[in-house]
């Protein structure tokens, strides 16, 4: 057994940022082991291939963000969870989480893979940070390569050039949402930070380095950048849940008003068209016709979702089914 978990990833990828975060406010023994050659044989046959991988104190590796986060919750329960204490608000925050993770994540695939400037500087911080010994010219040879291989990738995820006016409304949106927030709250659900404060920083984290949507962070959600900041060593934070019988913050309301608009609606139409084996997703999402592969994860999101809500107690969905309501999502909740 060793004293501590090995967090491996790089800056550049949103979910290892948000694990790191999350073992950082919460103070748990852990070393930030950045993915450098000497860890390729080591993690090559982890399954799936993604960022982070986390290596437990017994040795097992594990990937995916959120049963990472929720293992210690199991591991570590009680003092400076992640999951606020009161059931309704902890569905609200899972999917505030899977919001970020699911769907903001799209307005990152799409500034970092749109515009040409973009795609060198993004692609070129993941793989300099992952093969940091390459000399320059191999350095732009696997920039080359990476970004060839994530544009061969934007149809998969739905970022078109058709879409791309939703996923540009959708970033500036949780800016403008985010910068009302962050100059009088610190965090979605209390004086504490929550899954959803993770998930949400930690997409607007790589956001916020990209040319192209790092200069709309600047001019537009300045105290944003700050927070995001803020949000990747919260080890000293000691706060509250707030009150279930407090109202929601404006911030989370309106993040459950995006998921609404934008986000259930893709993945009712994405569950049928996986179940149907369609071969497009085709739904209208708020006015704009949204329009890209099925995704299999993703049908699994919203399995989850569905469940998570189901199994919550009558007393819990009577007090968050009203800002449910109000957002727009609970015709998509119920099944
Ligand atoms: N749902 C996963 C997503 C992780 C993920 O997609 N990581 C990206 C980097 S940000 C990755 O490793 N992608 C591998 C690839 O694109 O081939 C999580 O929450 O950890």
């Amino acid at each position: 057994m060793s004293p501590f978990f090995r967090v491996i990833g790089i800056e550049a990828s949103p979910y290892a940022v948000k694990v790191r975060s999350v073992f950082r406010y919460r103070r748990l023994p852990h070393v930030w082991v950045g993915r450098m050659p000497q860890f390729f044989a080591e993690t090559a046959n982890v399954r799936p291939q993604i960022m982070p991988v986390v290596q437990y104190p017994d040795g097992e590796y594990h990937t995916d963000s959120t049963p990472i986060i929720l293992d210690l919750e199991r591991l570590f329960p009680g003092e400076r969870s992640v999951v606020p204490a009161d059931e309704g608000q902890a569905f609200l925050a899972a999917l505030i989480e899977d919001f970020a993770d699911e769907w903001l994540v799209k307005a990152l695939f799409h500034y970092r893979f749109d515009r040409p400037v973009d795609q060198r500087a993004g692609a070129m911080w993941v793989m300099d940070d992952a093969h940091p010994n390459a000399e320059n010219e191999q350095l732009e040879a696997l920039t080359t390569e990476f970004v060839d291989r994530q544009v061969s990738r934007k149809a998969f995820v739905g970022c078109t050039p058709e879409n791309a006016p939703v996923f540009e409304a959708l970033y500036r949106e949780v800016l403008a949402v985010m910068e009302g927030f962050v100059a009088t709250d610190r965090f979605l659900f209390g004086s504490r930070p929550s899954l959803a404060d993770f998930g949400i920083a930690s997409q607007l984290h790589t956001l916020s380095a990209d040319p192209t949507s790092a200069a709309i962070m600047r001019e537009t959600a300045p105290r944003t950048l700050h927070w995001i900041k803020r949000m990747h060593d919260c080890s000293g934070v000691e706060g509250e849940w707030l009150s279930p019988r407090e109202p929601l913050l404006n911030a989370a309301q309106a993040l459950l008003a995006m998921a609404g608009r934008w986000y259930l609606p893709f993945l009712r139409a994405n569950a049928a068209a996986v179940q149907e084996r369609a071969k497009m997703v085709v739904v209208d999402l708020d006015g704009h016709d949204y329009q890209q592969l099925p995704f299999r994860y993703q049908a699994q999101c919203y399995g989850r979702l569905i469940s998570l809500y189901a199994d919550l107690s009558d007393a819990a969905r009577t007090t968050i089914d009203p800002a449910l309501e109000e957002a727009g999502c609970l015709a998509f909740l119920r099944g």
